[in-house]
Parts: structure tokens; sequence; C-alpha cells
């Protein structure tokens, strides 16, 4: 297991690679090519350029997250095969610069929504929170608004401008787009580019949806036990895998996470660890990574893991924004820091207690 950080570059976050190096027991980064248009091929003397900046500071490049896929992929237009070679290209390059993983999301439209981005908590932290009402009233292009203005400038991951532009007509197309068709947009890719991925080694891992239900009518597929299982079968090569991101599926309280975590073990190439209170069925907000901060257990994910063998990438994964701190929402560096050492103690509890410690 490593664990990693996520890290925006090209002065796109607020974290330096100089303090994530001084976290304790991170290995290395998880980034992208934030300026790289969805759909086009990523240039390899920009990824080696940026694995050399990572590696300057000791840390290791080994995961993307993410190489976003084009919306003619998922909408399964005649276009999807020019922007799926350009898929493959990248991944050829990424080969080029030693990554072993990506993370990506079949997310139509939008990444992650949220209905606030600066929660107050009581200890006076602020979180990111979800109210399905607010979400609903709000049209896709003032949570735009809203998220641009309070995220201090930054784009959010997947709200990248260029992708924002033609979201409220394509929320429009997916009105009619059925889960099964999604499906079947979502197999065609995997059938074209997994073979690659086992050429080229690279373990694909898919990010769930967030949140984990259903929004604007959008298909929303990446949301529980059962759609993972069905996911998985679209191709069963181990090369087509999932990020295990318990804040995204942990507010459907249906979704069992340790059982998920040693079910799905060996196809889990990612796992974001961190934590979420629910406060109704579809009203939730996040917290600080510690079990008792949420409604999750901390403990029984990290163990479920480590006894089903997990030998993939963990990061925290949103922290809260503590001690002042002004960064992209979610993505400070405090209480992810925090987040992470807090998980590889018990990573390190779990490991030294399986093999017999003293
Ligand atoms: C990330 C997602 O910030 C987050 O919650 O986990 O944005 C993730 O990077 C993408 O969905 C993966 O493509
Ligand atoms: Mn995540």
């Amino acid at each position: 297991m490593k664990m990693i950080i996520r890290w925006f570059p090209f002065g796109d976050d607020s974290v330096t690679l100089s303090q994530i190096r001084q976290i304790p027991g991170v290995s290395g980064v998880a980034t992208h090519l934030s300026k790289a248009p969805v759909g086009s091929v990523w240039p390899l003397e920009t990824l080696q350029e940026l694995k050399a900046e990572i590696a300057s500071y000791d840390l290791e490049m080994e995961v993307i997250e993410s190489v976003n896929i084009h919306e003619d992929i998922k909408k399964g237009l005649p276009s999807r095969d020019e922007y799926i070679d350009a898929y493959i290209k990248t991944m050829k390059n990424l080969k080029k610069v030693g990554v072993k993983c990506l993370c990506y999301n079949f997310m139509p439209v939008m990444d992650w929504a949220r209905s606030e981005l600066a929660h107050p908590l009581a200890d006076g932290s602020t979180v990111m929170s979800y109210r399905h009402a607010d979400a609903k009233k709000m049209n896709p292009s003032s949570i735009m608004d809203a998220m641009a203005e309070k995220s201090g400038g930054y784009s959010l991951p997947g709200w990248e401008p260029e992708r924002l532009q033609a979201m409220a007509s394509d929320i429009e197309y997916y009105q009619n787009v059925s889960h099964e068709a999604y499906w079947k947009n979502m197999k065609y890719f995997l059938d074209a580019i997994i073979p690659w991925a086992e050429q080229y080694d690279i373990k694909m891992a898919i990010h769930p949806d967030d949140p984990p239900w259903p929004l604007y009518g959008l298909p929303k597929l990446m949301t529980s036990e059962e759609n993972i299982e069905t996911f998985l079968n679209l191709n069963k090569s181990i090369y087509n895998g999932v990020t295990f991101c318990t804040g995204s599926l942990g507010p459907n309280k249906d979704n069992d996470l340790p059982a998920m975590a040693r079910r799905f073990a060996d196809r889990i190439h990612f796992a974001h660890l961190r934590n979420v209170k629910r406060r109704t069925d579809r009203d939730f907000e996040e917290s600080a990574h510690l079990s008792e901060a949420g409604d999750l257990d901390m403990y029984e994910i990290v163990k479920a893991l480590h006894d089903a063998g997990f030998s993939g990438y963990i990061r925290p994964d949103h922290g809260r924004m503590i001690w002042g701190e002004e960064a992209r929402p979610g993505y400070g560096l405090y209480d992810r820091a925090i987040g992470a050492n807090y998980l590889l103690g018990l990573w390190e509890a779990i490991d030294k207690g399986s093999k017999g410690a003293k």
C-alpha cells in the first residue's frame, strides 16, 4: 500500500510539493494535467517536466487523477472514437513516465456536487455539505457560479470551465438516456481501452458518483455494491478496476463499505478514504477522517482492505478547512495531512496486529 496526496500542478494549488514531502509516510502525489482540454492527447514532454518537478521533492507520480472522459464518449456519439483514440495515446504517454494507476469518472456532465462549500462546524472549522433540496433548486450554472465564487477562484475537479459551457444542454440531452444505454456506452469505452491498459500495465480505477444518487435526471451508475458488480462485469480484466471512495459511496446508508471493500478488494486499485456525517437519506456533510467525526467506521474499512490483501494506493480525500487555512475546497493541507497519518496509523496497527506484534 502506498499513501499519496492529491496535488494540482502549475500553480493551481495552495499546497506545495515541499509541504507534501514533509507529511510522514506519503510517497507521492495523484495529479493531472489541469490545462489539457478534455479529449486531448496529453503531451509527453509536459508529463516528463511534471514528473521531474515532483521527483525533485523525492515524491512519485504513479497515479493520475484524472484523465477526464469526453462527453461524446459518455453520450455514445459517433465522434467518441476519435476521443477514445486520444485517450489511448494519453495512456501511452503516461506509461512512458511510469504511471501505474489512472483514476477517472464516468459521471455525466459534472463531477461531484455540493450545495455548500464552507459549512461551519461547531469547532470553528468548515466543511463541504450537501442538502438535496438546495442542490435540486440550484440550476447547474448557478451551482457553477456559487462554486467558482466560493472556491477562491479555483476550478473544482471536473468543473473546469470548458466542461461547464455546455452543461445545461448536456443535462437536457441525458434526460432521454436510460441506465441501460449508459452502461452500454461505458462498456464500449472499456472494451476499447482496457486492452491498452493491460499492454501499458496501467490499472484503470473508476471513481464512484458523488453524491451516490440521481441528480438533475442524470444517469448516475457508480453508486452501490450492486452497480459496482455490474460495472466490473462489463469487462472482467483485473485492469478494469475501481477507486473506492468512501466519502462518495458513504452518504448512501445502504452501502456496507467494509463488506464492499472485502468483496471488491482485488479490483480496488485506489482508495479515497474519508468520512461523512449523514443528516438524512439525501443530506450529508463532510467531516474529519476520524471514525467518531462521522458515520463511517474507518477502522473497519481499512481493516477490510488490509485483510483482503489490498496493495494499491490510498489517499485522504476531502478534509475540513481548519486553522484559518484558505485553499481549494476540500483540498487544504492541514486536515488532509492529519487524515493521511490517521489512516497510516490504522494501517500500521492492523498490519502489526495481524502479524502478532508484541
Ligand atoms: C475527487 C473526485 O475531489 C474529489 O472528490 O475524488 O473529483 C475525483 O478526482 C474524480 O471524480 C475522479 O475522476
Ligand atoms: Mn474521491
